[in-house]
């Protein structure tokens, strides 16, 4: 691939950084590989992005829902259209295997024709006045310039969940990608500025979180941050956005666990086990890294786990024979080389792997084996903190209440998900397991666009993105009461007699 360089796009025009630094971007399967250069953006950068952002604003929101949708609709069909291209790109900069970041791009298509569709929705309520001659409605209101900031495991798909319901109530955005995937971010805003997105509406800034994350959120023409990422930084978003009261939107960490019931179907539950730790090296925030298995089939399930893990090839995602890459970049695996390290000395049993893959061309990328540990106390590091990594931490149980207490007992809430064959089971678990994604018979991954999704307790910060929920979050209802009585009535006060 040519080495380019890529500038970030404010008020519909492609600009260099006021800094004048780029920084690059690299292939995590092969570290020599640069993938472009991009534009290491500073806080001029985003004062000029918001500003654009906050002007193009007014004309925005007045532009009718339905043809703000049809643009929408737009992108989605050139996302189609580059859909393979961009999942090439996408696997090249951040290693997940080609199926997979097909997926991500699908996912994007998906969310741009399911918030088209919200042009002609977004209902509010019409409801009867307790005053006659009265009317009562509500209805949503958009709020100005928006702040997003996502992450690098699903570099066009998280983008899409904030940008599309953002764009469709009427908000202008400031979109600030992860520094390890800002091409898949490119292409997205390349697809709206191709489907002829007005200038200002989306702005596009590079660059790291203190210069240009930091800065974003700060900046008081930002009405709302929706931030992806990091339990430990969206902290940071929440406490520099509560003194103005800004909105926030936090969808952070998960320590997700598939519980396997003794009478659940083994192969499956192996099946879902494996796509759940391994499937995007662990990297997502909805991956299984727990896996809670009766006692009566525990070692059954551990064999059998272990012989399909040791047989997953690892590799660079362009080949399709690969079924798992590397991680994103030298830090995310010396975090997983680390907890492999915690995990031995809190004297949980490796079974599988454990260790950096350094023979051959796997010495320039990030990569790792798939790792089991077996024994897992549920108190452990290892099955209490977020990995993110190829590392799935199998914890023995003793019946569906010991299983429930120990799926619940993190600090996270995501997803979950219950393997059984027992439809009282599964209804126990659905009910009792609080997070907030719950699968039966299926892993903890494979969200679709139109529903909600999010997480409890340090998960998020109790909004959910995508379906209708999404639209709750980038709008705020205003309630309107029209009163056509001609003389002052008063609610609650006024006494109505009908005789
Ligand atoms: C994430 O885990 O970071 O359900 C997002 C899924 C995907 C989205 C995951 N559709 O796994």
């Amino acid at each position: 691939m040519e080495k380019k360089i890529y500038k970030n796009y404010i008020n519909g025009e492609w600009v260099e950084s006021a800094s004048g630094c780029t920084f690059e971007d690299r292939n995590p399967a092969d570290n020599r590989e640069v993938i472009g250069e991009f534009q290491r953006s500073n806080p001029e950068d985003v004062k000029r992005a918001v500003e654009a952002a906050k002007n193009a604003y007014d004309k925005w929101r007045l532009y009718p829902a339905p043809k703000r949708a049809e643009i929408l609709f737009k992108v989605a069909e050139i996302l189609v259209k580059r859909k393979e291209e961009f999942a090439r790109e996408m696997t090249q900069e951040m290693g997940k295997v080609l199926k997979e970041t097909r997926g991500d791009v699908q996912e994007a298509i998906d969310m741009s024709y399911y918030m088209a569709g919200e042009g002609r929705r977004q209902f509010g309520q019409t409801t009867p006045s307790e005053l006659p001659n009265k009317f009562a409605m509500s209805v949503r209101m958009p709020m100005g310039a928006c702040a997003l900031i996502t992450p690098w495991n699903f570099p066009m798909a998280i983008p899409s969940w904030k940008l599309m319901p953002a764009l469709i109530c009427g908000n202008t955005v400031v979109f600030k990608p992860a520094t390890d995937t800002p091409l898949s971010a490119y292409n997205l805003i390349k697809s709206c500025e191709e489907a002829g997105i007005p200038k200002g509406v989306v702005n596009f800034v590079t660059g790291g979180g203190s210069e240009v994350g930091g800065p974003l959120m700060k900046n008081e023409d930002v009405k709302l941050v929706s931030f992806t990422g990091s339990t430990a930084v969206g902290k940071t978003v929440s406490e520099a956005c509560a003194p103005a009261f800004k909105h926030t939107n936090l969808e952070m960490g998960g320590k997700n666990a598939i519980m396997v019931m003794e009478d659940a179907n083994l192969d499956l539950a192996v099946e879902g086990a494996i796509w759940g730790g391994f499937g995007t090296t662990g990297q997502r925030c909805t991956a299984a890294s727990r896996v809670i298995v009766h006692k009566k089939v525990y070692q059954e399930f551990a064999e059998k786990f272990v012989a399909r893990a040791k047989a997953l090839k690892i590799g660079n995602g362009l080949d399709p024979k690969v079924e798992m890459g590397p991680s994103i970049n030298e830090n995310q695996l010396q975090t997983v080389m680390n907890y492999v390290e915690i995990g031995k000395k809190e004297g949980a049993k490796l079974i599988s792997g454990g260790n950096r893959l350094v023979k051959g061309d796997y010495i320039h990328g990030f990569f790792h084996e798939p790792t089991v540990f077996a024994d897992v106390d549920p108190k452990m590091r290892i099955a209490q903190e977020e990995i993110f990594g190829p590392v799935v931490a199998l914890i023995p149980c003793d019946n569906l209440q010991n299983a429930i207490n120990i799926c619940n007992g993190v600090v996270y809430g995501l997803s979950a998900s219950i393997y059984t064959q027992d439809v009282n089971k599964a209804f126990v678990a659905m009910r009792d397991i609080y997070t907030g994604i719950f699968y039966v018979n299926s892993s903890t991954i494979g969200a679709e666009v139109h529903l909600p999704f999010g997480g409890t307790k340090q998960t998020g910060n109790g909004h959910r993105e995508a379906g209708t929920a999404a639209l709750d979050v980038f709008s705020e209802w205003k309630t309107v009461y029209i009163d056509y009585s001609g003389k002052l009535q008063k609610a609650q006060i006024d006494d109505l007699n009908i005789s």
